[in-house]
């Protein structure tokens, strides 16, 4: 499909003009690995620059307008202030992320862990995250759990399931009228036996058994290889407990690389079936975060390089001939309704785009437009001394 005719393009630049996706203040800090974390010029010192990288890709994308924060790595003695410094730079902040996996006491699980004095305390942490909210006007308190064991026998499953919905409860009775709590999973990693949550089946399960304001979160990075991400959500949307992803892609594990890099393929496969369920206008309530590390490549054009790839793919999803689809699917037309799809992933979506971003004033190529902007410049030069920002892991 070169040319959409005018009906499919207003529709498509419409809804690609009301996308929105909220960038992780960690990943404008310095991250790595195990073996090594590459300190990179220019790094925000605090949670203030942080969100002046996260601003400088809103300004040249035009549709990443808010900053997802973590605590304790973006704590401020006033959120307040915080949440006004990014008012002025022109975004707001996004989803609370708690923190209960780097703390000595967290050794054996936070709110699944054996002794009650640590779970009293992971408890607390979820619940300071929910004052924090109140002060940012942020409406998601998003929790991933590294809870897990290494070893047959090192605990109860059972039990830990107990704690953990003993916890969740207690989190959820916390929040607000218009606040949420966006459940986390993941395979295996910091635990390699037994993860809490490991899956989304777990995640829906306790989901269910909060209410109405416990959703999860798919990270993309966080399953077993071969797995299709997509049916899982087209089953959390149509059960409407899909509250949105940690976008980001993997050639083998949590590698939290560029999204769309490692599998273009699925990542439109993905969006494809969130335009399907009419699930990509904010009112539906998706939270698109992306959650990634860029240990070794420039954090903010690979920032704004995801932000591209994200709409690249739900562009290309937007164009999928629905009726036509339908025709196909209804007359058992296999091969057809497969080539429906294929047709819109092989449109170059970039012209479409990129004359999207020129009509509302932004340069066509944000990447560029970075290079060019002196931004790092500037940012390497004020940011010279002082402490980088990172996962302080
Ligand atoms: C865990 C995870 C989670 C965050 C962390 C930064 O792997 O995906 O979403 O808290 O990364
Ligand atoms: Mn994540």
């Amino acid at each position: 499909m070169t040319h959409p005719d005018a009906p499919t393009r207003d529709r498509v630049t419409q809804a690609l003009r009301a996308q929105r996706i909220e960038t992780p203040s960690w990943a404008y800090a310095n991250s790595g690995t195990r073996f090594k974390v590459f300190p990179q010029e220019g790094v925000p010192r605090d949670p203030y620059e942080k969100i002046a990288d996260a601003a400088m890709v809103h300004r040249l994308t035009g549709v990443a307008p808010t900053v997802a924060l973590h605590i304790p790595w973006d704590r401020v003695d006033d959120y307040a202030d915080l949440a006004r410094y990014a008012a002025d730079q022109g975004v707001a902040l996004g989803a609370i992320n708690a923190n209960v996996f780097q703390d000595n006491d967290y050794r054996l699980g936070s709110v699944t862990n054996p002794d009650p004095g640590v779970r009293r305390k992971a408890i607390d942490h979820l619940l300071e995250c929910v004052d924090i909210m109140d002060r940012t006007g942020s409406r998601d308190l998003k929790l991933w759990f590294s809870d897990g064991t290494n070893y047959p026998g090192q605990d109860d499953i059972r039990a830990r399931q107990d704690r953990l919905a003993a916890a969740l409860r207690e989190a959820y009775d916390r929040l607000g009228a218009d606040q949420r709590m966006l459940l986390e999973y993941k395979l295996f990693e910091p635990a390699f036996y037994t993860t809490d949550v490991p899956d989304w089946g777990t995640a829906y399960a306790h989901c269910v058994e909060l209410g109405p304001k416990a959703q999860v979160v798919i990270d993309t990075g966080h399953h077993a290889p071969g797995t299709n991400i997509e049916f899982i959500v087209a089953f959390l949307l149509r059960a409407g407990k899909l509250g949105g992803f940690d976008f980001n892609s993997r050639f083998y594990a949590d590698d939290d690389l560029m999204v769309g890099a490692a599998d273009p393929f699925q990542l439109f496969r993905i969006m494809r079936e969130i335009v399907g369920g009419d699930a990509l206008r904010p009112q539906a309530g998706i939270a698109f975060m992306l959650d990634q590390c860029h240990n070794i490549e420039p954090k903010i054009p690979a920032i704004i390089r995801s932000v591209l790839n994200v709409q690249e793919a739900t562009a290309k999803a937007l164009l999928v001939d629905a009726d036509a689809l339908a025709a196909a699917q209804r007359a058992g037309d296999v091969l057809g309704a497969n080539a429906v799809l294929m047709d819109a992933y092989h449109t170059d979506v970039r012209p479409l785009l990129a004359e999207l971003r020129a009509e509302a004033g932004l340069d066509p190529d944000p990447i560029a437009a970075y290079a060019r902007s002196g931004y790092f410049a500037r940012i390497r030069s004020e940011r010279a001394g002082g402490q980088q920002a990172g996962w302080g892991a």
